[in-house]
Parts: structure tokens; C-alpha cells; sequence
């Protein structure tokens, strides 16, 4: 049910940097590590770029892929817990990978969580 258009899934809502860590692989925990990271929503998936997408013909020539996240189904919600940092939120995916994303800047990472959130309200929870 609700299918989204062809078009609609290729179509960017939101990109820009924000710090990422990811600390979950399939249900096994990793160790955390943080690093910017270049964010881009789509309506059904975020992708993880190491750097920004302009440089995304230099990426390919070394072979660097962006990391994608399927949100459907996902979580996200704001964790005080799994960091001393401020502003962390973390995405729970069906696969058990887990990420907290984090900016110093309220707006920009309220903004972030928002748009997240509603991608995913909009997906079928399978
Ligand atoms: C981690 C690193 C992280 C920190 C984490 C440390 O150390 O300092 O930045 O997370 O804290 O373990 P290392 O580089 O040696 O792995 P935060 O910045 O999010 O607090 P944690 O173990 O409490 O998660």
C-alpha cells in the first residue's frame, strides 16, 4: 500500500552535514566513532556521503560509496543516553543498524529530525 511514484523516490527533500556516528551493524554494537558526514533524505532512504555530493565524481573514482538506509519501518527518536554530546538523535532501521546523527546547532539538527521523522511516518510500517 501507498506506493510512492518513481520520480517521487529520486527527489531529495533535505541534504547538508551533520556529525555521524554509527554504532550498530545488523544488532552487533560497534564502536563509536564520529565523523561528518554528508546527509541526503530522499523519501524512503538516507544516504551517508564522506563527503559532499559535488564530489561525488572523485568518490567514484576511489570507489566511495555512500552508505544507504532504508527508512522503512525505521525509528528515530532523541537519546540523551548514548552520548555526552547535545542535539543526538538515533535511527533504529529494520535491519538493526543503528546511527546518531548530532549538531551543535538547535535549528539545524531540529530541522533534520523533522524531516526524518516525517519520511518515515509517510513510509508503510511493514
Ligand atoms: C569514544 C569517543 C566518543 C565518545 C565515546 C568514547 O572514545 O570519545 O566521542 O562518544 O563515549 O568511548 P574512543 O574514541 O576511544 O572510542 P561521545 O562523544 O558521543 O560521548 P561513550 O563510550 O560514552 O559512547
Amino acid at each position: 500500500k501507498d506506493v510512492i511514484p518513481p520520480l517521487e523516490q529520486l527527489m531529495v527533500v533535505k541534504e547538508g552535514y551533520l556529525q555521524k556516528a554509527k554504532i550498530a551493524d545488523g544488532g552487533k554494537k560497534l564502536r563509536k566513532n564520529w565523523s561528518t558526514s554528508w546527509i541526503v533524505l530522499s523519501s524512503q532512504k538516507i544516504e551517508f556521503y564522506k563527503e559532499s555530493k559535488q564530489q561525488a565524481p572523485s568518490n567514484m573514482k576511489t570507489g566511495h560509496k555512500p552508505e544507504s538506509v532504508d527508512l522503512c519501518g525505521a525509528h528515530i527518536e532523541w537519546t540523551k543516553e548514548k552520548s555526552s554530546r547535545k542535539n543526538v538523535f538515533q535511527i533504529t532501521t529494520v535491519s538493526g543498524n543503528e546511527f546518531l546523527l548530532q549538531s551543535d546547532i538547535d535549528f539545524i539538527i531540529l530541522e533534520w529530525f523533522h524531516a526524518i521523522k516525517n519520511a518515515i511516518d509517510r513510509l508503510p510500517k511493514r
